[in-house]
C-alpha cells in the first residue's frame, strides 16, 4: 500500500475513533443506570434452591401421549408426529409460540405402557421412557436408546436440564456460533467442556473465532453418535447457558421446560424442525446474486458511481446495500433527501441496470419530541419501559433512543406501516441491524436491562424472556409489511439477530467478523451451523468487516462465498474501500470468473431455495449430510456441500496451493478439469490462486445457465440411476412455476436421460446443451431422433426442450 493510502487510512481510523468517543458520555451514563437496575434485579431473584420432580405418582394416557404426575412436578408428553414429540415440564412461565409455525398436526396413534420401574409412551417410530424419578429415555424404531436425560431440576425460576452424552457424540447447531462445527470439540480453559450462552449479542465492531455469544442464538441442537442422530429444540427464549462435556446441560434463567425431540437422519431432522418452526419462503431470484455493501455510501452519486464501476469492470451486480450513512441523523426509515434528492427515480435507474437498493434500519427510535416515530410510538404506548413505568432510554446511533416493544401486536403492525413509503419509492429490501437489541455501553452487556418490561401479547414479561425474540419479531413485522404493501413481489430482509423461526422472515449475515484467515475458516462452521439450526440463508462480510484483508485473503474469501447463499462484500467505515477491483489484477479477473460462475449456477441455487421451501434443507450442508454414518466426516469443518451435487473445499490458509479433504463415499469429479477422485478417503487437491477445489458428485446433473441457454452438466457414475430437479419461475412474485425432473440411468454402454415436467410456467430456456463429463458421446438420440453421425466423439450436444435422450458412450 502506498504511503498516501496509509495516511488516509490512519486518518479515517482516527476520525472514526473520535466519532465513537462522541457517544462515550451517553454510554457511560447508561451503563451506570443499567448496572444499578441490574443490581436491584439480581438482589430480588438470587436463590440457589433447586428441586427435582420427586417420585412418579401416576400416569394418564391422553389422545396424543400421556400426562405424568410427580410429587413436585407435572410432565406432559405430546406426540405431534410419529417421530416428533413435545415434552413439557410444567412449572414456570409457558412460552408464547413465537418460534412455532405449525400448531395443528394430524393425530397419531400413541400407546402407554406401565411397569414397576417405568412407563413408556410411544408410536411406531419413537418411544419415550419415563422413569419413576423423572429420568427420560428416547429410543428409535429399532429400540435403540438415542438419548438419556437426567431428572430435570427446577430452580426458583428456570430449569436445568441434563442429558448423558456418549463419548463419540457430536453436537451441532445453537444458531450462530463462532465455534468449531462440532460444538463439543471446543473446550474451555479447563479443557473439559464448553459453555455457549443463549443471549443475542452485539460484537460491537469486531469478533474473532471463539467469541460467544453471537448475534443470533437458537436453543436447538442436533446430536450424532454411533447409534443414531436426534434433534432437540427448547421452546424457551430466556437467557440460558448450554454446556457440552460428558453431559449436555441446558440451564435456563426462567420459563417452563418445553422441548421438542425428533430422531432420524440429519435430513429428516431438518425436515421435522422446519415443519415445526417454518420454512424459509422463496427469495426473489436476484437475492441469490452478488450484493455490494460498504459502511460509507453517503450520497446518490457515490452509489451511482459504485454501480457504474461494476458495469465498467464488466462485473455482475444484483444489489447495493446502504448503511446508516444514507440516513438523517441515523434515524430508522429515513434516507436523507438532500443526499438522495430523488429516490424514486434513482432506485428506478438502478433497477434498470439490474441493481436493487437495500436500506438499513435499526430498531432504536430517537428519543425526541422532534421525532415523529417517537410521538407515534408514544400514542400507542408502544416502547419498552422500566418497572417504574418510565421509558427505557439507551444510547444507540441516533443518540438517546427508545425501543419499540415488538412483543405487542399493535407495535408490530405500526412498525409494519413504516416501510410503506420506502417501498413506494422502490427500495427493494431491508437490512435490520443492531436488533439484538444493541445499545452503547462502556462495560458489560450491550443491551437493555433485564428488568425492562415487555407486553408479551398481553401477559407481560421482562427482557430476560423478550431479548432473544426481539429481532425475530421485528423481522416478522418487516416481512408482513413487505407482503402487505408490495404484494406482487417477494420480501427481502436481512436481519442480524433472531431466534427459532427467523427463516420464515429473513436472511442473516455473520456480522462484524475480523479480517483474518482464521475468521475466513470460521465462516464455514458458522454458516453450516446456522443451516442446521433452520436458517438457510446466511453469509459473511466477504473479506471480514473490521480491517483490510490482503489481496489473497479477500480473493480466497470471495471464492468461498461464491458457494454460500448470501454473497455480499461489506466492510467497516474506517477501512479501505473494498470492491472486487480494489486489488487490481490478477485478482479482479479471478473474482470476475467466480462472479460469472455464481450467476451461471443460479438454476442450481434457485432449485436449492425451492427445496428449502419444501423440506427445510439448508443449501450449505456439512459433509456428513452425504453419509451421516461415516464418522470420519463428522468433524470436517473446512469444507462444505452446496446441495447434494457440489463439494466445496475453500482455501483457509495464506499461500496454500493445495489441500486435503476427506471425501464422502462415491466418485467425485473435479469441477475444473473432470479428474475423478474415489471417495471414502482423504485426497489431496490442487488449489492455484485461480480457483479453490470444487468437486461434483458422480451421478449428478448440474444445471447451469448462460444467455438463456440451459446447460445440463452430466457427471456419470459407473452404475445406477439418479434424480435431479430443476425449479423455475418468473424469479419474483407469486405466479406460476415449473419443476423439471431429470431421471438419469447409466447402462453399460449408454446413458438415458428422461425429463418430466410439472407446473404451468413455460420452459424458460431457448435451448439446452447436454455436456457429458468424463466420457465422450459417440452417438445421441433426442426424443428418438438421432442427432449425431457415427464416429464423432463429442463432449456435448445441443437441442431444444427434450423428453428423452440417449447417449451412446461406448
Ligand atoms: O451500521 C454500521 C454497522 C454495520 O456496517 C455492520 O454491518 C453491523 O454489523 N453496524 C454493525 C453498527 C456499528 C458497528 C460498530
Amino acid at each position: 500500500m502506498d504511503i498516501f493510502k496509509q495516511i488516509q487510512l490512519k486518518l479515517k481510523f482516527f476520525l472514526g475513533s473520535l466519532f465513537y468517543l462522541s457517544y462515550a458520555p451517553k454510554a457511560l451514563i447508561y451503563t451506570k443506570r443499567r448496572d444499578k437496575l441490574e443490581r436491584q434485579f439480581i438482589a430480588r431473584t438470587t436463590d440457589d434452591g433447586v428441586s427435582l420432580p420427586g417420585k412418579l405418582i401416576r400416569a394418564e394416557a391422553t389422545a396424543t401421549g400421556a400426562n405424568f404426575y410427580f410429587e413436585l412436578a407435572e410432565l406432559e408428553v405430546y406426540f405431534l408426529a410419529e417421530d416428533l414429540v413435545r415434552v413439557d415440564w410444567k412449572q414456570g412461565i409457558a412460552p408464547i409460540p413465537y418460534g412455532i409455525a405449525r400448531q395443528e398436526w394430524p393425530e397419531v396413534e400413541v400407546k402407554l405402557t406401565e411397569t414397576e420401574t417405568n412407563c413408556a409412551v410411544f408410536t411406531e417410530r419413537l418411544k419415550v421412557i419415563v422413569e419413576v424419578d423423572g429420568k427420560l429415555k428416547f429410543s428409535d424404531r429399532s429400540g435403540q436408546i438415542i438419548r438419556e436425560e437426567l431428572p430435570p431440576q427446577y430452580k426458583i425460576e428456570g430449569w436445568v436440564h441434563q442429558a448423558q452424552l456418549r463419548p463419540e457424540e457430536r453436537i451441532y447447531g445453537l444458531g450462530e456460533r463462532a465455534s468449531s462445527l462440532n460444538l463439543r470439540a471446543a473446550k474451555d480453559e479447563r479443557q473439559q467442556s464448553k459453555t455457549y450462552r443463549m443471549w443475542n449479542y452485539d460484537a460491537a465492531g469486531m469478533y474473532a473465532p471463539g467469541s460467544d455469544p453471537m448475534y443470533l442464538c437458537i436453543p436447538v441442537y442436533l446430536g450424532m453418535h454411533s447409534l443414531g442422530s436426534y434433534l432437540i429444540f427448547y421452546e424457551n427464549s430466556f437467557d440460558a447457558n448450554f454446556t457440552f462435556g460428558e453431559t449436555a446441560t441446558a440451564d435456563f434463567t426462567g420459563g417452563a421446560l418445553r422441548y421438542y425431540f425428533t430422531v432420524g437422519s440429519p435430513k429428516q431432522l431438518l425436515e421435522r424442525y422446519t415443519e415445526l418452526t417454518g420454512h424459509a419462503p422463496l427469495p426473489p431470484r436476484w437475492a441469490l446474486g452478488y450484493h455490494q455493501s460498504k459502511w460509507g455510501y453517503r450520497t446518490e452519486a457515490a452509489v451511482r458511481e459504485e454501480a457504474k464501476a461494476f458495469q465498467a469492470h464488466n462485473l455482475p451486480l444484483s444489489a447495493i446495500h446502504l448503511d446508516i450513512d444514507c440516513q438523517v441523523g441515523y434515524r430508522a426509515f429515513t434516507i436523507d433527501p438532500e443526499r438522495f434528492p430523488n429516490l424514486a427515480s434513482f432506485t428506478q435507474e438502478l433497477a434498470e441496470i439490474g441493481v436493487q437498493f437495500i436500506a438499513i434500519l435499526n430498531p432504536g427510535i430517537k428519543y425526541s419530541r422532534h421525532s415523529n416515530l417517537f410521538l407515534e410510538g408514544q400514542i400507542l404506548d408502544g416502547f419498552c419501559k422500566l418497572p417504574n413505568g418510565k421509558l427505557l432510554v439507551a444510547p444507540v446511533w441516533p443518540g438517546w433512543c427508545v425501543f419499540p416493544d415488538f412483543t405487542n401486536p399493535k407495535v408490530r403492525s405500526w412498525w409494519s406501516r413504516q416501510y410503506a413509503y420506502l417501498l413506494d419509492v422502490g427500495v427493494a429490501g431491508f437490512w435490520h441491524d443492531m436488533n439484538e437489541p444493541a445499545a452503547f455501553i462502556t462495560d458489560g452487556d450491550r443491551s437493555l436491562p433485564k428488568v425492562t418490561q415487555h407486553y408479551m401479547e398481553g401477559r407481560g414479561g421482562d427482557h430476560r424472556e423478550a431479548h432473544n425474540i426481539y429481532g425475530l419479531l421485528q423481522a416478522e413485522a418487516g416481512y408482513e409489511s413487505l407482503r402487505q404493501y408490495r404484494p406482487e413481489k417477494r420480501p427481502f430482509i436481512v436481519s442480524r439477530a433472531g431466534w427459532a423461526g427467523l427463516q420464515r422472515y429473513a436472511w442473516t449475515w455473520t456480522g462484524d467478523v475480523e479480517c483474518t484467515w482464521p475468521a475466513l475458516r470460521q465462516t464455514i462452521s458458522t454458516v453450516i451451523g446456522l443451516g442446521l439450526s433452520g436458517i438457510p440463508y446466511s453469509g459473511p462480510d466477504i473479506g471480514g468487516f473490521q480491517g483490510n484483508p490482503s489481496a489473497e485473503l479477500y480473493l480466497r474469501w470471495f471464492q468461498m462465498a461464491t458457494f454460500f447463499t448470501f454473497y455480499r462484500t461489506h466492510s467497516s467505515n474506517n477501512v479501505e474501500h473494498r470492491t472486487p477491483w480494489t486489488y487490481g489484477e490478477p485478482y479482479l479477473s479471478i473474482i470476475r470468473s467466480f462472479l460469472e460462475l455464481r450467476y451461471s449456477l443460479l438454476p442450481y441455487f434457485y432449485t436449492l431455495s425451492w427445496e428449502a421451501t419444501q423440506k427445510g434443507y439448508p443449501p450449505v450442508r456439512p459433509l456428513f449430510w452425504a453419509a451421516s454414518d461415516d464418522m470420519r466426516l463428522w468433524d470436517v469443518e473446512d469444507a462444505f456441500m452446496l446441495g447434494d451435487a457440489l463439494l466445496i473445499c475453500p482455501i483457509v490458509q495464506e499461500k496454500e496451493r493445495s489441500r486435503q479433504v476427506m471425501l464422502p463415499p462415491g466418485n467425485w469429479y473435479s469441477f475444473w478439469d473432470d479428474t475423478v477422485f474415489a471417495g471414502g478417503k482423504q485426497v489431496t487437491l490442487s488449489a492455484p490462486l485461480e480457483n479453490i477445489p470444487v468437486l461434483v458428485k458422480a451421478g449428478s446433473i448440474l444445471p447451469m445457465e448462460e444467455n438463456q441457454q440451459l446447460t445440463l452438466h452430466i457427471y456419470p457414475s459407473g452404475e445406477g440411476e439418479s434424480l435431479t430437479q430443476l425449479y423455475s419461475d418468473a424469479g419474483d412474485g407469486y405466479g406460476s412455476s415449473r419443476l423439471d425432473t431429470l431421471h438419469l440411468v447409466r447402462f453399460a454402454d449408454n446413458l438415458e436421460l428422461t425429463r418430466e415436467e410439472q407446473g404451468d410456467y413455460p420452459f424458460p430456456y431457448t435451448s439446452v446443451k447436454l455436456h457429458l463429463h468424463g466420457l465422450k458421446i459417440q452417438q445421441a438420440w433426442v426424443d428418438d431422433v438421432e442427432v449425431t453421425s457415427q464416429g464423432q466423439e463429442l463432449d456435448y450436444i445441443e437441442c431444444d426442450r427434450f423428453f428423452k435422450i440417449r447417449l451412446q458412450i461406448d
